[in-house]
């Protein structure tokens, strides 16, 4: 299975070690095509990118349209997260988006309104205690599974 994890880079990096535990999951359920989103050196402020930005987004773009499922940790608010939300509901994708009402924030109508309660839902947004996340993905994963 091919996975799509989206967590914000420009957008702020407060969050990667959630971001770090996320993925590690995740690889136990197939291949994290952007599991450099999890990666501590990757800074906000772009110094150490290789690639322009068109590249990135290119690539991006590709890896989005061979995912299976798009996991998406939606606490931090990134215009570029949730262009790679806009981006996979339009190809119809599997997309389970995470949030965490501790942090205090309210998530953008615009992402908790595309959101369904039925679990045959394409897209899902999942509130959660940070450490319960684990559980939260075996259960998202186990129904896929079994589907
Ligand atoms: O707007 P944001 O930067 O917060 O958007 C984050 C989202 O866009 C992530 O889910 C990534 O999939 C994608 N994205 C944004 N920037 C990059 C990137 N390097 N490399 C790969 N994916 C990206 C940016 C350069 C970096 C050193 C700042």
């Amino acid at each position: 299975m091919h996975i799509y994890f989206c967590g914000s880079i420009r957008g702020g990096r407060q969050d990667v070690p959630i971001y770090q535990t996320i993925v590690k999951k995740l690889q136990t359920y197939g291949k994290v095509l952007t599991e450099h989103v999890s990666h501590a050196d990757l800074s906000e402020k772009g110094e150490d990118a290789v690639l322009g930005d068109k590249a990135i987004h290119d690539r991006d773009m590709e890896w989005l349209t061979i995912a299976d499922v798009i996991v998406a940790e939606v606490t931090q608010p990134s215009l570029g997260v949730g262009y790679e939300l806009g981006r996979a509901v339009a190809m119809n994708k599997r997309i389970l988006c995470l949030f965490r009402p501790s942090s205090g924030r309210v998530l953008s109508a615009m992402i908790r309104g595309a959101g369904c309660q039925s679990p045959s839902s394409l897209f899902q947004v999942q509130d959660y205690v940070e450490g319960d996340i684990e559980g939260v993905l075996e259960n998202y994963f186990g129904q896929l599974t079994n589907n």
